[in-house]
């Protein structure tokens, strides 16, 4: 039996991820779950909430990082079996959000190189759906969360772009790594590109057994 494909949107914050990877997953129907990083039901994804909504809450920028990591570690062997079973994956964000939020941190030592070593080895996307937007709105609004500041956002918008323009492959970014323009663009817009492009890829790999790796 083919195997599911493991698909990923991602982006910085408010650019519509949550909603997409939903209307996605529905749209695939039966035979797709959804994942969302970070997954804050585990033991580990407790920690990484509190982080995120307690600012009294610290702890090095190292291991945070180490432990967003441990996150997708915790949930690696669960996602391959669904994919074997032939149930497609979609991913509210994954090891690009790991890289691009820690080495933004401008922290000594923590480049992008550094930051992607704890996700080596983990599954790599079969189709990545990069979101980008520039509507004014949402450079205001921000949440509570930490990260959530447009000061940060713009240094996290400059280490994506640093990650596919300089540490990912060039042949798997041409073939894997699609990027949108949601701007202007309506929830229900975006969602019929969105479902476009995945069913294209679907159709278009649906011998592709073999998994890619990080
Ligand atoms: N985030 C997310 C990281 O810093 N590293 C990671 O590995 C992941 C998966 O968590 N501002 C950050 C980005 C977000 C925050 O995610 C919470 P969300 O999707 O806004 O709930
Ligand atoms: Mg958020």
């Amino acid at each position: 039996m083919a195997r599911g494909k493991l698909i990923l949107i991602e982006g910085l914050d408010r650019t519509g991820k949550s909603t997409q990877t939903e209307k996605l997953v529905k749209s695939l129907g039966d035979n797709a779950l959804l994942v969302k990083f970070p997954e804050r039901s585990t033991q580990i994804g407790g920690l990484i909430d509190q982080y995120l909504t307690n600012p009294e809450f610290l702890l090095p920028d190292q291991a945070i990082h180490l432990l967003f990591s441990a996150n997708r570690w915790e949930i690696a062997e669960s996602m391959k079996r669904s994919l074997l079973k032939g149930q497609h994956v979609v991913m509210d964000r994954y090891v690009y959000s790991g890289v691009a939020y820690s080495a933004a941190k401008d922290t000594k030592g923590m480049d992008l190189n550094w930051c992607l070593q704890p996700d080596k080895g983990l599954l790599k996307p079969d189709l990545t759906l990069f979101l980008t937007n520039s509507d004014s709105e949402l450079r205001q609004g921000f949440g509570e969360e930490r990260y959530e500041c447009t000061d940060f956002q713009d240094k996290v918008r400059g280490q994506f772009a640093a990650i596919f323009d300089t540490l990912e492959d060039p042949d798997y970014k041409s073939k894997h790594i699609k990027f949108l323009d949601t701007t202007h663009k309506t929830i229900e817009e975006v969602h019929q590109l969105v479902r476009a492009v995945t069913s294209d890829y679907i159709q278009g790999h649906a011998d592709v057994n073999e998994f890619i790796y990080f």
